[in-house]
């Protein structure tokens, strides 16, 4: 008894553990120890969320009730619990009820399901437009509704982290592709060679970026702070060194930074026309390490 009961507090101790660092995360990054996903900063992010966690309570109640009565089975009906079985072959209403249940499971679920995509898919009049252009390996953002500039978005390095800006490893990049908060914005994804993928864990955003294809998505991000995600299609050999990283501003502060953005002669110029990044191989190079 006392054994179980040491069990019972250790099971526990490590539930508040796990749910202390659960309840503590950090916006717009993966953090040791999570459990479940990022803490969501969009409307599709929340229904995502709770899709999934209805999900896995559905899922949950399914196998433990198949599993209950594979061990009522096993109990009961073993061949020495019970020596003469039935010879019963047919049961007909049990038979309609185990076809029409699961059936009706899955339809509810597909009622979710669907409204959930038409959220993602549909995409509602924007305030603005960013293309990213998926590179090898960076991205470049470009804004054509407020000046026609765009900038390249570069992993900064190990040796030039610098983590008491609060930049985090293999994450920040050197200029964040900024948006207003509780604004629409139009993302529009291409790919400059290969094909990238645009994700961003927070916002519940994951879209090909492949060549010659323009594809679009949105989001409306309810919160300021930095958000982070990954290229997330295999792109080659610094796939894991080009981050997404995405500040949400106050409006006043966009158009603040949309007006010194103008005012960049480099940001100013059109992607053939500006020199590769240079420090883009030494930075993939000393990541690798
Ligand atoms: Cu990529």
């Amino acid at each position: 008894m006392l054994q179980f009961r040491r069990l019972t507090a250790a099971a526990v101790a490590i539930g508040a553990l796990v749910w202390g660092s659960g309840a503590a995360l950090a916006d717009g990054f993966a953090t040791p120890w999570q459990l479940g996903m990022q803490e969501p900063a969009t409307e599709v992010m929340e229904s995502i969320n709770s899709f999934h966690n209805g999900l896995l309570w559905t899922i949950t109640f399914i196998s433990g009730f198949v599993l209950a009565l594979l061990v009522i089975v096993m109990v009961r009906f073993n061949a020495r619990a019970n020596p003469t079985p039935s010879r019963t072959t047919h049961n007909t209403l049990i038979e309609v009820i185990w076809t029409v249940v699961p059936v009706l499971i899955l339809a509810v679920i597909a009622i979710f399901s669907f409204k959930l995509l038409f959220l993602e898919l549909q995409i509602p009049p924007a305030d603005l437009t960013v293309k990213a252009t998926g590179k090898q390996w960076y991205w470049t953002y470009s804004y054509p509704d407020n000046g026609k500039f765009e900038f390249d978005s570069l992993m900064v390095p190990d040796d030039k982290i610098d983590t008491a800006k609060g930049q985090i490893r293999l994450l920040s990049v050197d200029n964040e592709m900024v948006v207003p908060v509780n604004k629409i914005v139009r993302v529009e994804t291409i790919g400059n060679e290969v094909i990238h993928s645009f994700a961003l864990p927070a916002f519940g955003v994951r879209i090909d970026a492949i060549p010659g294809r323009l594809n679009e998505t949105w989001f409306k991000a309810t919160r300021e702070g930095t958000y982070y995600g990954q290229c997330s299609e295999l792109c080659g050999r610094n796939h894991a060194f080009m981050p997404i990283a995405i500040k949400v501003v106050s409006e006043q502060a966009f158009k603040e930074w949309v007006d010194a953005a103008n005012k960049r002669p480099d940001w100013k110029a059109a992607s053939a026309e500006r020199p590769a990044p240079a420090a883009l191989a030494q930075a993939a190079e000393s990541s690798i390490r």
